[in-house]
Parts: structure tokens; sequence; C-alpha cells
């Protein structure tokens, strides 16, 4: 059994998803973000950079408990514990890991700092928006084209890379993101596909009532937003 430590945001919903496609038992623990759980020691115990998602694997290495956090160190973690969504080809494992870290470095910041100034940031920073929006702009152009000619992130299949790319670029996150993505034609026909996955589905229905899009509380503000 995999305790899910989560939070119904994007870099819940890889992990959510990746734990429906990888068909393994899990509960989930809520880590209410907005009420500053990330910050309680027994979660900084697991997850010391006080962020969800992470995992307790119960029958870990050795049959032993494991903690992992980091989305992209969960993605390796759970495809090498499966040999699941991990290619026997080196080449192939190389691709997969690129698109992925390019995901975790690239898309997750960039895309999550857009948001912030397009949507909580206390006052209109235009810089921010600039910066953080243009990039995120560029970014979607970097994707489009790597869709060209490959159906998929990482070349023809489906991989760990798209399961951690797609629940940054839904429709609530392309609102966020002042994205319009007729655009990105490629784009939009990946995300169609990769949407009518039944896993993908059941992944970002988990918790999805408790997903708060909007302006946050003080009390959230000063739990995500002003960390000292
Ligand atoms: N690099 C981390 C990013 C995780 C992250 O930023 N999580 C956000 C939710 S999307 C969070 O837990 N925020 C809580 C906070 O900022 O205190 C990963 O990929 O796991």
């Amino acid at each position: 059994m995999i305790d899910f430590y989560y939070w119904p945001t994007p870099n819940g919903h890889k992990i959510a998803i990746a734990l429906e496609e990888f068909e393994l038992d899990y509960q989930v623990k809520s880590i209410n973000i907005l009420k500053g759980e990330q910050h309680v020691p027994e979660f900084l115990a697991i997850s010391p950079n006080n962020r969800v998602p992470a995992i307790v694997d119960h029958d870990g290495p050795e049959g032993k408990a494991h903690a992992v956090f980091e989305s992209g160190a969960i993605f390796l973690y759970l495809a090498q514990k499966t040999g699941k969504f991990w290619p026997s080809d080196p080449v192939q494992q190389s691709v997969v890991t690129q698109w992925l870290f390019f995901q975790n470095s690239s898309i997750g910041p960039m895309f999550g700092q857009c948001g912030y100034f397009n949507g909580y940031a206390q006052e209109r920073v235009e810089h921010g928006i600039e910066r953080y929006c243009g990039e995120t702009r560029r970014l979607y152009g970097v994707i489009n084209e790597r869709l060209a000619d490959n159906e998929y992130l990482a070349g023809n299949e489906y991989s760990l890379a798209d399961m951690s790319t797609f629940p940054w670029m839904t429709a609530k996150q392309q609102s966020l993101h002042d994205i319009d993505v007729n655009q990105f034609p490629n784009v939009q026909r990946w995300l169609a596909r990769v949407g009518k996955r039944p896993a993908v589905g059941r992944g970002l229905a988990v918790m999805q009532d408790d997903l708060k899009v909007g302006n946050p509380t003080e009390e959230s503000f000063e739990a995500m937003f002003n960390q000292k």
C-alpha cells in the first residue's frame, strides 16, 4: 500500500494520474496547503521542502517503508518499482527522462510563477507577468514543435513525461496562464489524446471538489507565499 500525500494541484495531479496508470494500491492523505498543513513536522519528515506530492511506499525496497518527495523522483521510483512505463532501451529511457526533467525544471517553475503573478499576487507586477507568462508561451511553443512529429512528448509512446506535463496544461491552467491554445494545434491534439485516457480522468478526479482556484485567503496566502 502507498500513502499518497496530496492536494489537488497540477503537481499533485501528476502523481494521482501515475498511481492510476500504474494500477497501484494507494490511500490519499490530504495535505491542505491552503491551511498550512504542509508545514507540520510529521509531513516535513516525509517532504522536507513542504510541498506535495509525496509518497510513502509501505512495501518499499527490502520490504521496508520508503518515503519519496519531488514528483520527478516519485515517477522514477514508481516506474523502476513496477517496470511499467520504463522502457528497457537505454536511448528511449534517456528520451523519457529528458522530457520528464524538462517538465520539472521548466514547465512547473515557469507556469507556476505565471499563475502566481496572473492569478494570486496581491498587486499587479507587470514585469513578473511579462517574464513568466512570456516564458510560459515560449514553452508552449517548444512543446508544440516537439509534438509536430511525435504523438507524445517522448516519441510515439505515452510516457511519464506526458503524465507529468498534462495537468499543467488543462483548460483551467490555460486560462490562469492566459494561453490561447488555438495557437498551438499540436498541443491541442495531444491534450485531446491524453485527456481520453481513463487513468488520466480518474487521476484528475481525486479530491477534485477540494480544488480551489482563485484568490487565496489571508491565511492560505501566508501558508503558501510568505514563507520565510
Ligand atoms: N518540484 C516539486 C514542486 C511541488 C510543488 O510546488 N507543490 C505545491 C503544490 S502544486 C505545494 O505543495 N505548495 C505548497 C507550498 O508552497 O507551501 C515537485 O515537482 O514535486
